[in-house]
């Protein structure tokens, strides 16, 4: 054990005399390995294949990461480094992350575990990785300067401490903060109950809420955005990038949500009622739940929701600020519903051939339309589901509940094929009647009918009073 420390040490001054890329040819060989991620899809759940034994989570588009046992500990190795994220099919953007991908990789492990965490970093710059809502040493919480020094580019350090209590916790950088995680860097710990049957769930699905703020055509993020960010993330991908959520209909289903934005996010499933069942402070007493279809997760939270998932269909599931929905898209759209661009438009034509009139009826048009776009974008309002285009981006999934999975089938079994009679049908019977124009027969709706007169007698006084 301290002969090992000395090594460790001796081994990061040799790194630094020589230069981090020479870092580790004798330091990797006592490391435990560092797994990299080259794939941005969600990996399968990774049983335990060691340790006391739990119901592993389902990292959204991410992974978990590998450990070894050594002397009783679960030694784990996280590489801060800049990577290539694909944020969606058509758009990657440079970020910093770990073992390959933004974000990290998850971090499992069981309540007692004890854990020694490798953290090299690659970064041009110091980082350190801060364990947030672990209760540990204060010299393992990784605050830079506070409780450690910064961990220099090019050399490990080594965290050490003990998993106290089960539940959902997240990891990031306590150095340079903003820049670090308006570049990607985060991930997700879940210490799982001692005992199997505690809190027990048969599908548990865990991602981070992020953002980005990339110029279209560009592909690194700005670093000093403080609010307008204009890619909003579950784990560093925005839709239709997003995976599925895959459920078996009956199952009971936990969701854990963290919120490392700068802004809070009102996540909203439909068609089920969840309760709020964790928090990054521990698991909430039965007693203090209570039922919710919405679930504002604020700056620096976790929430973990369950729900039995009884309704089969495909459930949108998604952050309930509207402009979260959307990929990059200019705030200078000016509201033209209503307004008759006709005249505007002829006149703008013979200057520019290729010019669309849009908005004119809402923005649904530019969900169809689909534009020339510059190089490494997103369409601002995107996706097709089996009923036409679905004119969403950003922080939108769907939870797939299906009859029948086996327990461990994750894969996306397509579009929901509802039973017949059972979707919004159009009406084709006889029109509407327009009930301004005094079209109501009394007889039916006689109240309505007495507002239209009043309308219609109040007009002209209106007319006179300009
Ligand atoms: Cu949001």
């Amino acid at each position: 054990m301290t002969s090992r420390r000395a090594f460790l040490r001796g081994a990061g001054a040799a790194a630094g005399f020589f230069g981090a890329s020479l870092v580790s040819r004798a330091a990797l060989a006592a490391l435990p390995e560092a797994p990299s991620m080259a794939s941005p899809g969600t990996q399968p759940p990774l049983a335990p294949p060691n340790g006391r034994p739990y119901q592993p989570v389902v990292t959204l588009n991410g992974w978990t990461l590998p450990w070894r046992m050594k002397d009783g500990w679960k030694e784990f190795h996280l590489v801060a480094e800049p990577v290539v994220r694909e944020l969606a099919p058509g758009m990657k953007a440079n970020l910093w992350g770990y073992n390959g991908q933004s974000p990290g990789p998850t971090i499992e492990c069981v309540e007692g575990d004890r854990l020694r965490i490798f953290v090299t970093n690659r970064l041009p710059e110091h980082t350190t990785i801060h364990w947030h809502g672990v209760l540990l040493p204060n010299g393992m919480d990784g605050v830079g300067g506070l409780t450690q020094p910064h961990i220099p580019a090019g050399k490990t350090f080594v965290y050490e401490f003990e998993m106290r209590k089960s539940g959902t916790f997240m990891y990031h950088p306590h150095a340079d903060e903003m820049v670090q995680m308006a570049m990607g860097m985060m991930g997700f710990i879940v210490v799982h109950p001692k005992n199997p049957a505690v809190m027990r769930v048969d599908r548990d699905f865990v991602f981070l809420i992020n953002a980005f703020h990339i110029e279209p055509g560009a592909y690194t993020p700005r670093v000093a955005t403080m609010l307008d960010f204009n890619l909003w993330a579950w784990n560093s991908r925005v839709f239709p990038g997003i995976d599925p959520f895959v459920v078996r209909r009956g199952d009971r289903v936990r969701i854990r949500i963290g919120n490392l934005t700068m802004t809070n996010h009102p996540i909203h499933l439909h068609g089920h009622e969840f309760e709020v069942t964790g928090t990054d402070g521990g698991w909430v007493p039965k007693s203090a739940r209570w039922p919710e279809t919405t679930v504002d997760v604020a700056v620096g939270q976790m929430r973990a929701i369950e729900f039995v998932a009884d309704a089969p269909g495909d459930w949108a599931i998604h952050c309930h600020k509207s402009h979260h929905v959307m990929n990059p898209m200019g705030h200078d759209v000016p509201t033209m519903i209503g307004v008759d661009q006709r005249g505007l438009a002829e006149k703008i034509l013979r200057l520019v051939p290729d010019y669309m009139v849009m908005g004119e009826r809402g923005m649904a048009d530019m969900g169809e339309m689909e534009m020339p776009l510059p190089e490494n974008t997103l369409p601002m309002m995107t996706g097709t589901g089996p009923f036409g285009p679905l004119e969403m981006g950003g922080m939108f999934s769907v939870v797939k509940v299906r009859e029948g999975l086996a327990r461990d089938d994750y894969r996306d079994p397509g579009w929901y094929r509802h039973p017949p009679g059972t979707v919004a049908y159009e009406w084709t019977g006889a029109p509407p009647l327009a009930e301004r124009d005094g079209g109501v027969p009394a007889a039916e709706a006689p109240e309505r009918a007495a507002a239209g007169r009043i309308l219609r007698a109040r007009k002209p006084a209106g007319g006179h009073n300009h």
